[in-house]
């Protein structure tokens, strides 16, 4: 097994030397500590900028981690047996000192992107709490998502994202909506006045193009403006409190696919996002300069035509050969061999794995310019926090493009390449392909496929050149398939400008919109205005490919909803209501047309926990296969117990299991689900007579402290008369690590 801290040195090696020091700009406010008073922190004695209100708060939104399908690849042969490391909800709220009902959330799911069904929960839910919370709101909150591909589904409010997962699930949206909640109400806790700075660094090694075929369609004068097909650029933005000034938070954005975890993997985990965040906390946890509660977002940017399998993609056929250039296709003329390949491909330790190290190289750039921002950050100035938000129905949205030439956007509609899928995997709702000739193994498929219509004589002509594969937005039956109202956000706080995209934007899709932000908001701006895109947020627009990769049609073009014009308008969109964030600015635009809520109205074809039972002569909890008695650091340190099903309580800021130590002669937890090298795995071994066992293995790792250990095991059963359910737990015998 590879050591992890032989990672931790070598990763921080390679990016401190790609990171040259961070440009400073030129404000000039300094901050001199009196004299006699004491430095309360080396982190900011320098230089201040604008105060502003600012509070972090995290929460676990871990839903059923077995029998429910995962949301991302949308195969539905991915179906939950367990879990490597729990999944949060972290919330940002930036408000402003002089008028604090100016504010915003940024929210970051651990989740395969934001939804309408979520965020319509989180909004119920804030109106709930009453007047404290009534400054949040449609306009100010962010829902975004990392993209992971390897967490519970089924909370998704349309049809069609629902199909591979049986439909709805409520205990999972309801998973996700309360941890949601639950961080924003710790943010707003914890809300104080603080300073924001920020800085970049270029992390080359951590993603790569995979449709770089369709990139090289963008003009050569504008690929000559960037020396890579993907963004390298990492952007932190870090949060200090003014009273101690200690760091209270950090949220970056880069932009790389949450596909390091494979489509055959069925622990929950938050992919390589989620092995940062909790990387970098765990790491800050206790250092002098960290607040107590430090909270580290890794956020998504222009995710659509980026992957994290960085040594590129290959054909598992025995040929040697990599995919083809311009369709991803192997000898047979086929991708279903095509695999991009992660920087540990081959390494068969579990844990340090492809995701691990991508999550690594994230925390690594992160960490290189929060410890260089007290010197070398450019502060956010300006007293000044706004936001929009409005829906927008693109339906035939009509505009001109700079031009002048009058174009339109579409309803909803994925060519034929989004069945063929992506190097990543055979690509996202790929339905059409896994279930075909089978529609009968899927009961919500059989229930809907029926429906299934040409498209009309207009939505082709206004789709060209995608050929129309599934018609989702002219399809309402039985109740809508996908989003043909998005949402338009935007957020800024002093010269820092985030758009929150409802599509995966590609790499250039990307770059544009951000220039045409940029360019508009330097009109009200002093300082030059920093912007970055977070998303896929607030609900789940597939793609957003520009127009000339679009005319390429790759699965990235095939999955852009709204036709070829989709990101000038969304554009035109965005920037024609940006006066709305001037400091001087009133009043919001017009609402527009309410998304569908279908979280009353869903299908759902997910069967609950009908009980559990222990095999006679045993009860739940006891340890059927004991550990050794030793082990040597680096093994994996199994132990078997007599289990009941984990959706019986999902135990959210809790533990299923720990590793105990022996210290004197106290046993203290030193692991638990949010640790990644400790995996939870549940089977049922009889479905009649309700018997399961859960498997805990601890991958220890080769700097684990040597000692004495024992594995905990937290469960809950469901009782086969009444149906209740309690809680019991299991612990194994003790062993050592030598
Ligand atoms: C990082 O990449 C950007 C372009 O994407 C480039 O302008 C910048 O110079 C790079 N920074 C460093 C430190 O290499
Ligand atoms: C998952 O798929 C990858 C790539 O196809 C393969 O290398 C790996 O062995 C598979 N893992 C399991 C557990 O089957
Ligand atoms: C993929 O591209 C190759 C050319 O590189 C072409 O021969 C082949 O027909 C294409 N396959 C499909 C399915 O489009
Ligand atoms: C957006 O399109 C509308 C309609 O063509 C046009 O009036 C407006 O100027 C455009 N706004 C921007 C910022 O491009
Ligand atoms: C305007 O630009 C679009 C997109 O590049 C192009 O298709 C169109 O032909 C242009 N129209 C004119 C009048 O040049
Ligand atoms: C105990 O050790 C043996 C021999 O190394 C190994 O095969 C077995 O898997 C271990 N058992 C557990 C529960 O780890
Ligand atoms: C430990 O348990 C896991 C999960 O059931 C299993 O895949 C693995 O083979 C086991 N390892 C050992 C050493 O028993
Ligand atoms: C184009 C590019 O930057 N490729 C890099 C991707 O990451 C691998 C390492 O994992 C590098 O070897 C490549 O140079």
């Amino acid at each position: 097994m590879f050591s992890v801290v032989f990672f931790f040195v070598l990763g921080v090696f390679v990016v401190s030397k790609l990171n040259a020091p961070v440009q400073r700009r030129g404000f000039d406010i300094r901050h001199k500590p009196q004299l006699g008073t004491p430095l309360l922190s080396k982190a900011r004695a320098t230089a201040i900028g604008d105060k502003y209100l600012l509070g972090v708060g995290k929460a676990d939104v871990t839903g059923p981690v077995v029998e429910l399908n995962f949301a991302g690849y949308a195969s539905s042969a991915q179906t939950g047996t367990g879990l490597r490391q729990r999944i949060y909800s972290r919330a940002f709220i930036v408000g402003d000192v002089d008028n604090p009902d100016d504010r915003f959330v940024y929210l970051i799911l651990d989740t395969q992107s934001g939804d309408t069904a979520v965020r319509y929960g989180i909004l119920d839910g804030l109106a709930a709490l009453g007047d404290d919370y009534s400054m949040y709101g449609q306009s100010n909150v962010a829902v975004t998502g990392t993209h992971s591909h390897s967490g519970p589904g089924a909370w998704f409010n349309y049809l069609l994202p629902q199909i591979t997962s049986l439909g709805f699930d409520k205990q999972s949206y309801q998973a996700v909506v309360d941890g949601a909640l639950l961080s924003i109400q710790r943010a707003h806790a914890s809300l104080e006045e603080g300073y924001l700075d920020y800085g970049t660094v270029n992390i080359t090694d951590g993603n790569l193009s995979r449709s770089l075929y369709a990139y090289m369609a963008n003009p050569a004068s504008e690929r000559a403006q960037y020396p890579d097909s993907t963004d390298k650029t990492m952007t932190v933005l870090r949060f200090q409190r003014a009273s101690d000034s200690k760091n209270i938070g950090l949220l970056s954005w880069y932009p790389v696919h949450g596909t390091s975890m494979l489509e055959n993997n069925t622990h929950v985990t938050g992919d390589n996002k989620g092995v940062a965040a909790i990387m970098f906390e765990k790491e800050l946890q206790g250092d002098a300069s960290t607040a107590e509660g430090f909270v580290a977002g890794f956020s998504q940017a222009n995710v659509g035509d980026t992957t994290p399998n960085v040594l590129g993609a290959w054909c598992d056929d025995g040929s040697g050969q990599m995919c083809s250039y311009e369709n991803s296709t192997c000898a047979d003329g086929k991708s279903q061999s095509c695999h991009g390949r992660g920087p540990l491909f081959g390494n068969l330790d579990l844990g340090v794995s492809s995701c691990y190290e991508i999550g690594r190289r994230q925390y690594a750039g992160a960490k290189s310019v929060f410890d260089s921002l007290s010197s070398s950050g450019t502060l956010v100035v300006g007293a000044s926090v706004k936001s929009f938000h409005f829906y927008q129905d693109m339906q035939y949205y009509k505009f001109s493009l700079d031009n002048g030439t009058e174009v339109q956007t579409c309803p909803a509609a994925l060519g034929y390449s989004f069945a063929a899928g992506t190097t990543d995997g055979p690509g996202a709702f790929d339905f059409t392909q896994a279930d075909s000739g089978s529609p009968d193994a899927n009961p919500l498929w059989a229930l809907v496929s029926g429906v299934l219509r040409e498209p009309s004589a207009e939505q082709k002509a206004c789709q060209y050149p995608k050929p129309v594969l599934l018609d989702v937005g002219e399809l309402s039956e039985p109740y809508v398939w996908s989003p043909n109202i998005v949402d338009m956000q935007v957020l800024r706080v002093g010269q820092f400008v985030i758009i929150i995209s409802p599509s995966e934007a590609t790499t250039m899709a990307g770059r544009r919109w951000r220039a045409a932000v940029k360019e508009a908001v330097s009109e009200f701006l002093d300082e030059e205005p920093m912007v970055v895109l977070g998303g896929p947020a607030n609900t789940y627009a597939h793609y957003c490919a520009t127009p000339e990769e679009y005319a390429i049609q790759r699965y990235e073009g095939a999955s852009t909803l709204y036709g070829p014009w989709e990101l000038p308008a969304y554009i035109n969109l965005t920037v024609s209501k940006l006066h709305y964030l001037s400091p001087t600015a009133t009043g919001a635009p017009p609402a527009g047309p309410s998304p569908p809520d279908n979280r009353e109205t869903s299908l759902s074809f997910i069967s609950g926990v009908v009980f559990d039972a222990a095999p006679l002569g045993s009860s739940f909890g006891d340890c059927k296969v004991q550990p050794n008695t030793t082990y040597a650091r680096g093994a994996v340190v199994n132990a078997t117990f007599v289990g009941a099903n984990p959706r019986n309580n999902l135990r959210l800021e809790g533990t299923f299991a720990a590793v105990e130590k022996l210290v004197g002669t106290e046993w203290t937890e030193v692991r638990d689900d949010s640790d990644w090298f400790l995996v939870y795995t549940w089977t049922r071994t009889n479905t009649v007579l309700g018997y399961s066992d859960v498997v805990i293995s601890w991958e220890t790792e080769s700097d684990a402290e040597t000692g004495t250990y024992r594995i905990k095991y937290y469960g809950d059963r469901k009782a086969l008369i009444g149906g209740g359910i309690a809680a019991f737990e299991g612990t194994s015998r003790s062993f050592t690590l030598t």
